[in-house]
Formats: structure tokens, C-alpha cells, sequence
């Protein structure tokens, strides 16, 4: 007996069935679970490099995004033991005596005013410098000293066909640095903006000019583009001009500044001679030569200062307030036009702050940076909120908010402050992430977090830790990025280089000892040395490998000598044979199956063994 018709009742579901579980899957591909979102497959590459600086660290970490996976630290202003950063004699050069360094805010270099990929650069904000990584092999290349730059922490953002690398002060001294009181701050002390030059072949940099500034500190900046292309903006706060106790007499007045700098006009003053030489660099004085700088009173003791995709607008990040205050150019332009200052400082004009402010956005508080998305809107992070603020360019609404883990710093969007943001993610760069990774001690590890914001409502992703304390990041598709991945032996052009073993030779000068060495899977040539006590010995190895990968290290035994030489790369260093004995030195990169027979001994005869 059949109770039950079942085929009917499969005939009855079938259609409903086929339709929830056909909703089910459109529902699944459209709304991707976060961890989704940040999924990449074993054997996958990520789709963006993030670079984040290493602050005090003196590094900069690559992060491969989504997946937030650290790739590689990139030395730069600090040693590497393991690659001989700071060992070796050309990175010590490099380094220029420094061991530390403390790096806020990596530039991608620009063409159009969008990255190009072909160099980063950041500063230090310590020693008053600006380096340059090629992104041919993340290798720092070089590192320009700015004088009369004390704390050069508003750099080194690039103008729109990396024409220049801006830097200022962030703790004014003398200019030219000299003793005099520090209780004579005002009358004796001065800030300074400075423009560093980069040729748009090699990357290499020079001191352009600089500007003469009254004695304020200056934080963060940007360069102007598209309708503002040809200026670049200075956040400054300390318009008291304090030297002492700055937490209270550093935050007294309600408006500080965002210094707007006419490069255009500053290169014309340059070219005319309207300068003088403070130690080796053209400055400009605002006070004899007019037209070059403009101050927008901004509130209060702003900090970042980020130009709109469009260059329409300047966002203030008013630190101690509670909203942004958006200026506009072409008012800024009208304004100048008309002569309508509320006095000046230094010869410089301060702009009316009614003539110049196009909004005030309540986006909560602690406001410190703001990046851009392809939609229009601008994410403002939130130090003392722990939160990100979404609002809309032009309407000055803020449309959603995002709680982070906590006090951000920076934020970080793809390609997001450049003319042509990406959208997609936004990254939080925390800076005090309490208890967010395994306790490690009294140190919590730092924390970035990766926010979806292809969406109206922003979407947390992701936490990973991130090396020291970030500062700024940008973040780059990596479709831009080609890195050489071995250096062509028959292109090394390195003096000391050899393409073979037969010629590898000592040579001997007196008491010192250039070695002539060549390094290939799994040995040294030579690898018996013999050397007398007080010889200075230069050891020149050549990789002579050309498959990718195949990295030689060399390290002696009973020294601080270790350096990593790359397929095709030639690198030197200097040992001293300082007491005689037997040294070991050894391949310090796994490198073959027989990478443990990698090795040699040096001999040091004593001098009176002769
Ligand atoms: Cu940490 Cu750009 Cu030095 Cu802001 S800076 S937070
Ligand atoms: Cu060469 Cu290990």
C-alpha cells in the first residue's frame, strides 16, 4: 500500500528546492565570508604589496595584501646581519656613520601622480635624511642628509612626476646650527621646508632649494595635483612657539596652520637668484622674496595634511579637534588674488580662514589622516576614537565608522592618495594594539587591520602584526612592480668582480690584502688564506650563479663579518686579522645539498713568527 506518492511530492519540492539552493549560491558569491576576502591559496601570490615603515626600526616591512603575509624587511637606515646591511662597504657608505634611523613615511615614486613602481623613498625623521630603494631589488640604493632640516618628519611626499621629494622640520633649531640660548627660540631658531630634487633616470637625489620658516614645528605634507599641481602643503602646529613643556604651551592656540608652497614660483626665485647659501643649500627668505608661501589657518595643531584625488581640496586633520577642516584651492587662489589676510608671520600672509575653509567635518575625535577611495568618499583615521570615519567629498556627510584595535595612526588605501585611488581595502596601522597577538612581554606587537570598503558599510577583515611601529603605508597593485630577479653576471660592473675562477688571485699592497674570491653550489675559491697579524684583508666575492634563488652568504668565524652576495652580484668587505689563529668562514645561506661543505679556513701567522 502506498501512503505516500513520492514522486508527486519530489515534483511538488523540485522547483522550490532548485530555486533556494540557486539563491543560495548568488547569495555566497556576492556576500564572500571575510576570511574569503583574504584567502590566498598556497602556490597564490597576493594582489597588492603594502610597504610599511618600520619607524624607529630604521626598516621598511613588505606585506603582501590581502593575505597581510610579511614578505621581506627592507634595511634602510639601521644594520642586517644577515644580508651585511651596514657590514659590507658599499651599504656602510650608504648608512653615512649612522646605525639608527627612524622611518615614518614611505613614497612610492610618481609619473601622472599615480605610482609608477620604480622607487620608494622614505625619511628619517632622526638624522634629517631621505633614502631611495629601487624596486628592481628592494635594495637601498641611497640616502641624502637635508641641512638645516631638524627632525625631518613632513617627508618625503612626492610631487606628481616625482619632480621633488618634500621635507620639513619638525624641532626648528638654528639656521645655521650654532649656540646660542634656547630660551632665544624665537628670535634665533627657524623651521625649514625643503625640496629635494630626483632625476627622473637614475633616481638620484639632490638638494634643490629650501624655504625659511618661522620656528613651528611641521608634520605632515602633500603635494598638490591635477588643478593644485605646482604646489605642495605643510601641516604645522607650535605657531606659540614653544621650546619647553609643549604638551600645554604648544596646544594653546585654537588654529595652527597648513603652510601652502608655491614651488613653481620658488623654482622661478631660485632662477632669478633670489637666494642665499646656508650651508651648501639655496634658501629662499618668505621675508625678502614674496608669493612663495601662504598660511591656511586650520584647526587645531593639525597633523595630516592630504590632498583629494581631484587636487581640489585640502584636508586638515585637526588632531585636537573633532573634525577636518576641508580648504579649497580655487578659494585659496581668490583669496591671494584679493589680498585677504589676516596678517602675516615672518613676511608670510595668513590667509582669512572664512576665505579659505570649505567645511568642517564632524568625523569624531582625534582626527590624523585621511586617504581616498574611486567613489568618492575620504577615510579619516581617528586616534583618540580608535575608529575610522567614512564621509563624502562634496557633501561633507560622514557615512559610516568603524571601531579599530586600537589607536590608529595612519591609514593606508590602495594607490589612496594618489589621482586614481583603487578602492577595495583600507589599512589601519595601530599604534597602541593592546593584547591583539600571544602575550610576548611587557611590548605588545603593533597591529594593522584590513577594512573592506567596496561596500557602504566598511567591513573588518583582518589583524596581522606588523614589525616596530608603523607609520604611514601605501600600497600598490603588483602588476607595477617587475623585479630583476638575478643580476646578470656579464652586466656586473663592479670593479672588483670576477667571471671566473681562474681568476681569482690575492693581492697584496703593504698590509693590505685584497682578495679576489668567487662563490658557486657548494664552494669557495680560494678557500685556504693565509695572512699575517695586522693585515687588512678586503674580501671582493662574486656570486658567479645565475639561477634564481641561489643566494651565497659568507660569514667568519670569531668576527662580526656576515654578508649575503646575490646571483650575479659582487659585494666587499673588510676584515682584520687582528690576532693570529685559524678562522673558520663558512656560506651562511643555505644554498645546495652540499651548502655544509661551503666553507675555508684562514690562517693569521703572528708577526714575529717570521
Ligand atoms: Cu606617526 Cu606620519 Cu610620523 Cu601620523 S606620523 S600617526
Ligand atoms: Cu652557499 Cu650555502
Amino acid at each position: 500500500m502506498r501512503l505516500i506518492n513520492c514522486g508527486k511530492i519530489m515534483r511538488l519540492l523540485s522547483l522550490p528546492l532548485l530555486v533556494g539552493f540557486l539563491g543560495l549560491l548568488f547569495a555566497c558569491k556576492g556576500g564572500q565570508s571575510p576570511a574569503e576576502k583574504v584567502y590566498v591559496p598556497p602556490g597564490k601570490l597576493d594582489s597588492y604589496y603594502a610597504f610599511l615603515s618600520g619607524g624607529h626600526s630604521g626598516q621598511i616591512g613588505v606585506f603582501g595584501l590581502p593575505s597581510g603575509r610579511l614578505i621581506k624587511m627592507i634595511p634602510v637606515f639601521a644594520p642586517d646581519v644577515a644580508i651585511g646591511w651596514g657590514i659590507d662597504e658599499g651599504s656602510k657608505e650608504i648608512m653615512g656613520g649612522y646605525i639608527w634611523g627612524d622611518a615614518h613615511h614611505p613614497a612610492l615614486s610618481e609619473t601622472n601622480g599615480d605610482y609608477d613602481g620604480r622607487w620608494l623613498f622614505i625619511n628619517d625623521t632622526a638624522n634629517g635624511r631621505i633614502a631611495r630603494i629601487d624596486l628592481k631589488d628592494f635594495v637601498t640604493k641611497e640616502i641624502i642628509t637635508l641641512p638645516n632640516v631638524g627632525g625631518n618628519h613632513a617627508s618625503p611626499f612626492v610631487t606628481p612626476n616625482t619632480e621633488y621629494l618634500v621635507g620639513a622640520t619638525r624641532f626648528s633649531i638654528p639656521v645655521p646650527n650654532r649656540d646660542v640660548p634656547i630660551e632665544t627660540y624665537k628670535e634665533n631658531f627657524n623651521g625649514v621646508i625643503a625640496f629635494v630634487s630626483v632625476d627622473k633616470d637614475t633616481g638620484h637625489m639632490e638638494n634643490a632649494f629650501q624655504i625659511l620658516m618661522p620656528p613651528f614645528d611641521y608634520d605632515l605634507a602633500d603635494a598638490g595635483k591635477r588643478v593644485s599641481y605646482g604646489w605642495a602643503f605643510f601641516s604645522c602646529y607650535n605657531s606659540e612657539e614653544a621650546y619647553k613643556d609643549l604638551e600645554v604651551e604648544a596646544s594653546q592656540k585654537d588654529r595652527d596652520f597648513i603652510a601652502a608652497v608655491n614651488w613653481k614660483a620658488a623654482e622661478e626665485a631660485i632662477k632669478e637668484g633670489k637666494y642665499k647659501e646656508i650651508n651648501g643649500v639655496k634658501v629662499i627668505d618668505p621675508q625678502e622674496v614674496k608669493g612663495i608661501v601662504y598660511f591656511l589657518p586650520t584647526p587645531k595643531s593639525p597633523h595630516g595634511s592630504d590632498v583629494t584625488p581631484d587636487g581640489k581640496y585640502i584636508v586638515g586633520g585637526g588632531k585636537l579637534a573633532a573634525v577636518v577642516t576641508v580648504h579649497g584651492f580655487e578659494k585659496m587662489q581668490e583669496a591671494i588674488k584679493k589680498g585677504d589676510f589676516d596678517g602675516e608671520v615672518m613676511g608670510i600672509p595668513i590667509l582669512k580662514y572664512e576665505s579659505v575653509r570649505v567645511a568642517e567635518v564632524p568625523v569624531g575625535l582625534g582626527p590624523l589622516h585621511t586617504q581616498f577611495d574611486d567613489q568618492g568618499y575620504a577615510y579619516t583615521s581617528l586616534f583618540v576614537d580608535s575608529a575610522i570615519a567614512k564621509w563624502k567629498l562634496g557633501t561633507w556627510e560622514v557615512v559610516d565608522k568603524i571601531p579599530v584595535y586600537y589607536n590608529i595612526g595612519h591609514l593606508a588605501a590602495i594607490h589612496g592618495d594618489t589621482v586614481k585611488p583603487r578602492g577595495k581595502f583600507v589599512l589601519a596601522m595601530n599604534k597602541i594594539a593592546k593584547g591583539r597577538y600571544l602575550p610576548v612581554g611587557p611590548s605588545h606587537p603593533e597591529s594593522a587591520q584590513l577594512i573592506d570598503i567596496s561596500g557602504k558599510k566598511m567591513e573588518m577583515l583582518l589583524d596581522f602584526p606588523t614589525p616596530v611601529e608603523p607609520h604611514y603605508g601605501q600600497i600598490i597593485d603588483a602588476t607595477l612592480i617587475k623585479p630583476e630577479l638575478v643580476y646578470p653576471l656579464d652586466q656586473n660592473k663592479d670593479p672588483y668582480a670576477i667571471k671566473s675562477a681562474d681568476q681569482a688571485r690575492v693581492e697584496r699592497n703593504g698590509n693590505r690584502v685584497d682578495v679576489y674570491m668567487i662563490a658557486i653550489r657548494s664552494h669557495f675559491t680560494p678557500n685556504i688564506l693565509k695572512f699575517e697579524e695586522g693585515d687588512n684583508v678586503y674580501f671582493h666575492i662574486t656570486n658567479l650563479e645565475q639561477d634564481v634563488d641561489i643566494t651565497h652568504g659568507f660569514g667568519i668565524n670569531f668576527s662580526n663579518v656576515d654578508m649575503q652576495i646575490e646571483p650575479g652580484e659582487t659585494k666587499t668587505v673588510k676584515w682584520v686579522a687582528e690576532k693570529p689563529g685559524i678562522y673558520p668562514f663558512y656560506c651562511t645561506n643555505f644554498c645546495s645539498a652540499l651548502h655544509q661543505e661551503m666553507q675555508g679556513y684562514i690562517e693569521v701567522a703572528s708577526k714575529n713568527s717570521k
